[in-house]
């Protein structure tokens, strides 16, 4: 680990580039101030230029890391609500040459945008995604989201919520992704490693962030979490030991990745029509005169 703060030290200059100076609307002691830290540090760490990464994130407080990251320098897409997976998707398999690294809130990815994760899992689309899980829809003002604890009180179900949580790691799981992890954002060096993993991963690499938030989750405040949470000592070895490592949200939460496959051949390495192209999508449509097709549309 102090080989990793002295390595940072000396990319100081490139660490900056993704530091943005815009004015945060994030409240104070929220999650996403170490989860954006972890998320620079990685991938300054494994050695990416910023011209080389896409950041794309979802409408909600964590869709804010966009106006974080550094302007002059970082590309970051700010998509629809609930939408983020498609729009990143499309990124990756476009110019692979690019590392795509999305973003969604509990609220946007497990409701709206449920069915982009289940297909985006099943494709296996060569990225990475940062599941924001605090537990409720922030910016809206904490409202009940799928991953909210029964029982609690929220804005707009102030007799508490009535129905069971999802367990999102566990459904990616069931799902068949190739890549699981749950980390907390109060760690940020362990958050970092697994993100470091996620991003040499070959296809769908799914992060589960078990998010504080201060203002409107009362469930699982910072001291919730380092009472009952603790980084696994290795990685579950088959998919139906991870699955029962993923289980419990209640009294020993386990972090770190839960489960990959290595071998995984991701959808543009399935592509058998693209076998032997070493051209990327994104270059080649750059050869086609598109301006009559346009026409037809105006
Ligand atoms: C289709 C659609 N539905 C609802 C909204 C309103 N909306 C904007 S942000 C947000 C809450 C986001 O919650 P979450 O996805 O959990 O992210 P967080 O703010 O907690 O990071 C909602 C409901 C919207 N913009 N678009």
């Amino acid at each position: 680990m102090i080989e990793d703060y002295k390595k940072l030290a000396e990319l100081k200059k490139e660490y900056l580039a993704y530091e943005g100076s815009e004015v945060i609307t994030w409240c104070s002691g929220c999650g996403n101030y170490g989860i954006q830290k972890a998320i620079e540090r990685a991938v300054v760490l494994e050695g990416y230029k910023p011209k080389d990464v896409l950041f794309c994130y979802d409408i909600g407080c964590h869709g804010n890391g966009s106006d974080k990251m550094g302007k002059t320098e970082v590309y970051t897409l700010h998509g629809l609500h609930g939408r983020v997976l498609p729009v990143a998707a499309g990124a990756a398999v476009s110019n692979p040459n690019v590392k795509v690294i999305a973003a969604g809130g509990d609220g946007g990815t497990m409701s709206e945008g449920i069915n982009h994760l289940v297909h985006t899992i099943r494709n296996d689309y060569p990225m990475i995604f940062i599941l924001h899980n605090n537990e409720n829809y922030g910016l809206t003002t904490g409202q009940a989201s799928s991953t909210t604890r029964r029982g609690l009180a929220m804005n707009g179900s102030p007799d508490g919520v009535m129905m069971e949580p999802l367990n999102c790691s566990e459904f990616a799981l069931n799902l068949g992704a190739s890549f699981v992890a749950r980390v907390y954002s109060g760690d940020v060096k362990h958050m970092t490693k697994v993100l470091r993993a996620a991003l040499n991963h070959k296809g769908f690499a799914f992060v589960e962030v078990m998010q504080v938030c201060p203002t409107y989750n009362k469930a699982t405040p910072v001291e919730w979490y380092e009472e009952r949470s603790a980084p696994l000592k290795s990685t579950p070895k088959t998919r139906s030991d991870a699955l029962k490592a993923a289980r419990d949200m209640e009294k020993n939460m386990k972090l770190g990745v839960l489960y990959q496959d290595k071998k995984t051949v991701n959808f543009l390495d399935r592509l058998v029509n693209r076998k032997d192209v070493k051209s990327v999508p994104v270059d080649e449509v750059k050869r086609f005169n598109i301006s009559e097709l346009i026409k037809r549309f105006m």
